[in-house]
């Protein structure tokens, strides 16, 4: 019986070693949860009018995760704004009107999808450090609650392009 025990023991310890080991690193910077679409049309940077320094990013967010679990976009920067900031859109004061809020963070559903989109969820970016017209490269590093940091770059497009009309 000890024998038995003894031969479970030295088969299952390094199994259990080895399933820890995978868990971790699918949690690590190697094992990306979350993914930016990457593909052309996927991401769209609005490009500036006049010497108008904020502008706004259009992205989507894939959940990779297999276990179905939530993930976040937890933050953004770019070497090119002073910062960048988590919107949402909610009602404003006057009836029929919106407006934008900061948030800390935007959930990326089990096997589902985060878009950002105009007129919804966007990136904000103040501060430009160069004038954003269009076709101007822009890069942005997008962080999820996985702790991995995407950088991807976009160029910038006019307003109707992003889908925001004229
Ligand atoms: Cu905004």
């Amino acid at each position: 019986m000890s024998n038995i025990r003894a031969f479970a023991k030295s088969f299952f310890l390094p199994c259990i070693a080895i399933l820890a080991g995978i868990i971790l690193s699918g949690c690590g910077p190697s094992g990306a949860m979350v993914k930016v679409r990457s593909a052309e049309g996927d991401i769209c940077v609005r490009a500036t009018k006049g010497d108008e320094n904020t502008t706004a990013a259009y992205l989507v967010l894939d959940n990779y995760d297999p276990s179905d679990t939530e993930w976040f976009l937890v933050g953004a920067s770019s070497p090119q704004a002073g910062s960048v900031e988590i919107h949402t859109v909610v009602d404003g004061e006057t009836e029929g009107t919106k407006t934008m809020q900061k948030v800390d963070r935007l959930s990326i559903p089990p096997q589902g999808s985060l878009v950002l989109a105009p007129r919804r969820e966007h990136l904000m970016l103040f501060d430009a450090s160069i004038e954003l017209r269009a076709d101007v490269t822009l890069n942005l590093t997008v962080e999820s609650a996985d702790g991995v940091q995407q950088q991807i770059s976009a160029t910038t497009q006019s307003r109707s392009i992003c889908g925001l009309g004229e």
